[in-house]
């Protein structure tokens, strides 16, 4: 993999000029441990002309086309990938498939929008002929960008699952050639192959390698922005892994989603116990939306004027050191898939928060929240005010997991679906610069650096959703 990335040496600058169709990248990315690898975003620029897998010592990536736009975890037909992980069809189930006419061993099965609930992802291993062994999605720290409709998809597979599942120790488990077709699979069965796919993988890291990566400080000159939906009101019974991580993360401004039936004072008092008794914090509320904006500056609630009922948005002037910063915590229609009622649902409510955010009429706007892009991408565009990244009022940042190379915002580990980015930060450019964006995973993090920011490591698990933060300043 390192000599097909040489290729393309030329690309590993801080800033990726994406274009595909999530947008060009807008904040630099994270110094890597690697100098360039593949960064699972939805974006192939990083990508080789023609490469279709590559491997590092952590993972398998793969180009998944879908043929179409769709959502991979909600599409038909099934879509598989069934994986030679040794490149030797003396291990795993055999199979000939046309039209390579070459005989495989498959070893690993993942397939998206498995039958029959045609949602999610479901993984197996072939540890023989006729056995076909479920693999919990987690223990493959398997993901896929973008998360809302495109037609084709970044996909991981981590290497790190050996053992256990009596798959074979040659090829991805330790190095050496790893090959594969992607299978497109109607319900009756008939079935489309893709060309095959054949990579070198690299030696394998010994054990995951967490990585050694600090929370970047605060900005002084700038707003420390985080997002955070807490998972129906958590912090309320479960104080202390979100006291640790709002701590470490210092945040001027949080919004807040799914934090039910609390009201401003009550909340503000949350944050002097659990996050820091050096301020005095000031919150807005929409307990019966879930909503609030707290923030370590004073807090002026905003009021809300929209047609529709049952609309998630709330807004407030923030009251900075360097001048009145309008905050919008939002909260979409969950569920569905491109095209949907819940999609079209999103499109709606992304209008008219729109319009709302608009109606501030302040020049600093920073806004966001759980977006639930589980459908089409157009929720998103609409609520940023237009296509383009260039001409839209706001912009979002891409918020790489702390550590990792990823943009994933949700995970819950026994769920049928995989991680996903669902929450997004957004700000007006021509007021604000952004300065840093990430998400924060403590268990992608080393226990020292855990150790130094105070956390535990499986803190960022008290909600199915982790915090995303971005780092602005006021242009002058
Ligand atoms: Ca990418």
């Amino acid at each position: 993999v390192y000599v097909l990335l040489a290729l393309v040496g030329g690309v590993a600058l801080a800033t990726y000029g994406c274009q595909s169709p999530l947008g060009r990248r807008n904040t630099e990315l994270p110094n890597k441990k690697q100098a360039i690898s593949v960064v699972v975003d939805g974006c192939f620029d990083e990508w080789p002309k023609g490469a279709t897998a590559m491997a590092d010592e952590d993972y398998l990536y793969l180009r998944t086309p879908a043929g179409h736009e769709t959502n991979l975890q909600k599409t038909r037909p099934t879509i598989a990938i069934w994986l030679d992980m040794d490149d030797d069809d003396d291990t795993g189930r055999t199979d000939r498939l046309q039209p390579t006419s070459k005989t495989y061993g498959f070893d690993l099965e993942v397939e998206f929008s498995p039958h029959p609930s045609r949602k999610g992802a479901a993984i197996y291993a072939n540890p023989g002929e006729d056995r076909r062994v479920p693999i919990a999605l987690a223990a493959v720290d398997a993901m896929h960008a973008p998360t809302f409709a495109a037609e084709e998809f970044e996909v991981r597979i981590s290497r790190q699952f050996a053992g256990g599942f009596g798959l074979p120790l040659k090829g991805l488990n330790t190095n050496g050639a790893v090959s594969g077709v992607i299978v497109t699979r109607t319900r009756t069965g008939d079935a489309t192959v893709s060309k095959t796919f054949r990579v070198s993988a690299p030696c394998r890291r010994e054990s995951l390698d967490r990585a050694e990566k600090f929370i970047p400080p605060r900005p002084r000159d700038g707003l420390r922005v985080v997002s955070y939906n807490v998972l129906y009101g958590s912090p309320v019974g479960d104080p202390a892994p979100f006291g640790r991580i709002l701590r470490s993360l210092d945040p001027d401004i949080v919004l807040i989603q799914e934090w039910f039936e609390i009201d401003a004072v009550k909340l503000a008092r949350w944050f002097k116990t659990n996050v820091s008794e050096k301020f005095d914090w000031h919150a807005a509320t929409a307990p019966n939306m879930g909503l609030a904006i707290v923030s370590r500056h004073a807090v002026g609630q905003r009021p809300i004027t929209n047609e529709i009922p049952g609309l998630r948005c709330l807004a407030a002037d923030v009251h900075t050191p360097f001048g009145d910063v309008a905050a919008v915590s939002v909260h979409l229609a969950c569920c569905g898939s491109a095209g949907s009622k819940e999609d079209q649902r999103r499109v709606v409510e992304a209008e008219a928060i729109h319009e709302v955010i608009r109606r501030l009429e302040r020049s600093m706007i920073v806004a966001g929240g759980d977006l639930n892009l589980v459908g089409s991408r157009k929720p998103l565009e609409v609520l940023c005010g237009g296509h383009s990244q260039e001409t839209s009022l706001l912009k979002w940042a891409d918020t790489l997991v702390l550590g990792d190379s990823a943009i994933y915002t949700w995970r819950s580990p026994t769920d049928i679906f995989l991680p996903g980015r669902l929450d997004y930060l957004l700000f007006s450019d021509p007021a604000l610069e952004p300065i840093n964006a990430f998400a924060l995973d403590t268990l992608r993090l080393s226990r020292s650096f855990l150790d130094e920011a105070s956390l535990m490591r499986d803190d960022s698990e008290a909600s199915d959703h982790i915090p995303i933060v971005l780092d602005v300043r006021p242009r002058r």
